[in-house]
């Protein structure tokens, strides 16, 4: 039984790019997001997020009639749910949007369909799903309460793509695919095949809700102990990035990059889930996760002690995105850091952010200036390197010059590549 209609809730970073590539490979799709103006902006052909070669695919989904957005649920033979997963302010995980997008969805399922949780969650959560719908629609039976012969398939695929390479790993990467039986697994296959190029490899549910926790967890825990390296070579008066570059030479060591902190939605998130499902175990990702939090903080003092010892001192911050080469700043440690030292009143603040036009509310109102590389560089005493974006790795070294630099990507000052015979 092929697929004729998927509904896509959730119309964001990971939905969009979703509903897009099922229209793409010409399925009907009905996108569904409670923000009207992102479902107005979608109907007519735009998006309203950044994400390279999203806007073409979109576009032409849109113009050849696969894709439509709608703010309430329709039938459809497939609905996938793409909707964020937050913490609380204690780290407890945020159900809330899950919870509702499925009870949005209760009123229009019928028999024969398909339900795929893609959001990363907690662990039990597609179980969770299961138990909502059950309860909402009693005329229906579900895996949980007839097992392969339930009138609804419910599975778990989270999703793993790579902000700002979203188009490419969607239909590139493998996916882990988690029913609730083998027969939900077996059609969630049928529907990723549609649009996969990678393998669809088949597990339960709560073992591939387990897997991309992992996996973020273990990104997390690397960059922590990169983090790490780079704390304790502060204190012993040794060059990080030459230490690391070394140690990688051996063949079975890969240490990440340090940096400012780890931002974004996914890899500071998702760690906390694994921690509250089992806290007395999750002892070392925990750590992680709190190495990687401090690791602003340390930015923020070293700044300050250097602004101190100025007379009016002028601090330009490069970068305000969460990653290079991205105009995401979501949970971006550069924001973080960048308002906490224009709050500290030492001196005038300039950010310096090729991917943004306006600086967001939270900086302007600190006071906060947004200039060119060349502007800032001409009026700062003190330059901090927050991202790595091209623009800012290619810039010309002797422009810094006469400047004091904290480098937290290590892409101007200390990589000494140069004194290396290194190949
Ligand atoms: N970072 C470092 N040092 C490094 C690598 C990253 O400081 O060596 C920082 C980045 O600057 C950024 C943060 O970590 O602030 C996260 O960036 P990232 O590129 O590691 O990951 P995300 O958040 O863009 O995407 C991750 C990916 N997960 C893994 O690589 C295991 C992606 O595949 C997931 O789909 C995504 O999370 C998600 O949505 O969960």
């Amino acid at each position: 039984m092929s697929f004729d209609t998927v509904s896509v809730l959730g119309l964001g970073y990971i939905g969009l790019p979703t509903a897009a590539a099922f229209a793409g490979r010409k399925v009907h799709v009905i996108g569904v997001d409670i923000n009207s103006r992102a479902v107005e902006t979608i109907n007519q052909g735009n998006i309203h997020i950044v994400e390279p070669d999203l806007d073409i695919a979109v576009r032409s989904a849109v113009t050849q009639g696969y894709l439509r957005a709608t703010i309430k649920p329709e039938p459809a033979d497939a609905f996938l749910i793409a909707v964020p997963t937050p913490f609380k302010a204690d780290h407890e995980p945020d159900l809330a949007c899950v919870e509702a997008a499925t009870r949005s969805i209760a009123a229009v399922l019928k028999r024969g369909d398909l339900v795929v949780l893609e959001s990363t969650s907690p662990v039990g959560t597609t179980e969770f799903v299961a138990e909502i719908l059950a309860k909402e629609r009693p005329d229906l039976s579900f895996p949980q309460q007839r097992g392969e012969a339930s009138d609804v398939r419910i599975a778990h695929c989270p999703e793993r793509v790579l902000p700002g390479h979203v188009m490419r790993e969607l239909t590139q990467n493998d996916r882990v695919i988690g029913g609730m039986t083998p027969r939900c697994a077996e059609r969630a296959v049928e529907l990723y095949r549609i649009f996969t190029a990678g393998n669809c490899l088949v597990t339960d549910c709560r073992t591939a809700e387990m897997c991309k926790l992992t996996e973020n967890s273990f990104r997390d825990t690397n960059i922590a102990f990169a983090n790490e390296l780079s704390i304790i070579c502060e204190r012993l008066n040794i060059n990080v990035w030459e230490l690391i570059r070394l140690a990688n030479h051996h063949p079975r060591v890969n240490i990440l990059t340090p940096g400012p902190g780890v931002g974004g939605h996914c890899i500071a998130v998702d760690p906390w889930f694994l921690v509250h499902s089992a806290p007395a175990e999750a002892r070392l990702i925990k750590t992680a996760r709190e190495v990687n939090d401090g690791k602003p903080h340390l930015i923020i003092d070293k700044v300050l002690n250097l602004a101190k010892s100025q007379v009016n001192p002028v601090i330009a911050c490069f970068g305000l995105a969460f990653k290079a080469d991205i105009d995401d700043l979501r949970e971006s440690p550069a924001v973080e850091i960048t308002a906490a030292l224009a709050a500290t009143g030492v001196g005038r603040v300039i950010a310096v952010e090729p991917y943004v036009q306006a600086l967001p509310a939270a900086l302007q109102q600190k006071g906060v200036e947004l200039a060119s590389i060349e502007v800032a560089l001409n009026s700062a005493s003190i330059v901090v390197g927050l991202v790595d974006h091209r623009s800012f790795r290619e810039l010309d070294r002797t422009l810094l010059q006469g400047k004091s630099v904290i480098d937290s990507r290590g892409m101007w000052v200390a990589r000494r590549e140069s004194d290396s015979n290194a190949a």
